[in-house]
């Protein structure tokens, strides 16, 4: 396949970051289409790409002749329409997190792929392509740590955007380590508990910060999560994983450390998503783009992971947030995966 003419819905804060990469540092692909629902911003936007136009119609843009695959940055409640547009249209599409905003939609589209025979949906948790994340999973697999017993995680952010509430924490936030805890032990999530410690002072009404979530996985074993998402410091986000053998951990900061200050020494650490997961996300699309050029030859249009994951990823997010609610430890039924064909 010649160069992949690729349609961005949605430019907001990661839909332009994933514009900009598009269009500076991924090969293989170019910008074809740009849609937001601020239709002037996606004219802004395609004004200055050459090759690129704005579409002003979501779904138009989806069935564009002129458009390959599609990436999608738009508000969550919005992806199902459009993810069931792009199958139709045969579009493979990486879809950012959430899938879709309810489980019983989010397995419906898990179905309707399965139905095709072709994968094409492919999700955005970038932190499986972000070079820690992969050293661990492959510690792991490599069997380095023996059986990996416990999970213990921190989801620090220096602060949320305006109207972010408790139960966004779940779905936003910890949604992550849900996909990292099933990335890493190969295992779905059983049961989820949120617990509600004395919250942050300085964290504004309407939000429980911090939360703490106790998963545990098909086996027994224990993830803990520690979401602060009003620290007012830095983007803090920390995993150990203890084994049999032995434990590890990514996400220290440590890069270079520096001891320039009479009786002092330290570093930098990230101040958001961006400059953490940067590198994570361009290998992402570099990879998603690869993938769906050798899609026609192999029926695979993704490289990470797809619906399914998606979907048990709200399912524990659901939970989540009934738990949150309830305090209590809360179950997670997913449907048969194995009566799915294609999934
Ligand atoms: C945001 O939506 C993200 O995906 C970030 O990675 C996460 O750290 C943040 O808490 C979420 O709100």
């Amino acid at each position: 396949m010649t160069e992949l003419r690729v349609a961005v819905l949605g430019v907001g804060l990661i839909g332009a970051q994933h514009v900009d990469r598009i269009e500076r540092r991924i090969k293989g692909a170019r910008l074809a289409v740009v849609n937001d629902y601020v239709t002037e911003k996606a004219e802004q936007v395609a004004a200055g790409i050459v090759g690129c136009r704005a579409v002003s119609d979501p779904l138009d843009a989806i069935a564009d002749p002129d458009v390959d695959a599609v990436v999608l940055a738009t508000p969550g409640p919005t992806h199902e329409k459009q993810l069931l547009a792009c199958l139709e249209h045969g579009k493979p599409v990486l879809c950012e997190k959430p899938l879709t905003t309810d489980v019983a939609t989010a397995l419906e589209l898990v179905k309707r792929e399965a139905e095709l025979g072709r994968k094409l949906i492919q999700v955005g948790f970038m932190r499986r392509f972000d070079d820690e994340y992969a050293a661990l999973r492959a510690m792991i697999a490599a069997g380095e740590l023996g059986e990996p017993l416990v999970m213990h995680c921190a989801h620090r952010n220096p602060a949320v955007p305006q109207g972010f509430n408790s139960e966004m924490v779940v779905r936003d936030s910890l949604v992550h380590e849900i996909d990292v805890a099933r990335f890493m032990f190969g295992e779905e999530i059983t049961s989820i508990q949120m617990v509600k410690p004395a919250p942050n002072p300085a964290a504004p009404g309407g939000l429980a910060d911090p939360q703490i979530a106790i998963l545990r996985t098909g086996t027994g074993k224990h993830v803990d999560v520690e979401l602060f998402v009003t620290t007012g410091i830095a983007y803090e986000v920390r995993t150990e994983v203890v084994g049999e053998k032995g434990s590890a951990t990514i996400g220290l900061d440590v890069n270079l450390v520096r001891k320039s200050v009479p009786g002092a020494w330290g570093g930098a650490i990230t101040p958001s998503f961006k400059e953490r997961f940067g590198r994570a996300f361009d290998t992402e699309i570099q990879r998603w783009v690869d993938a769906v050029r050798r899609g026609p030859g192999t029926g695979v249009y993704v490289d990470g992971p797809g619906a399914w994951d998606g979907y048990a990823a709200a399912a524990v997010c659901e939970a989540g947030v009934e738990s949150l609610n309830t305090g209590l430890p809360v179950a997670v039924t997913l449907a048969d995966r194995d009566s799915i064909k294609g999934a």
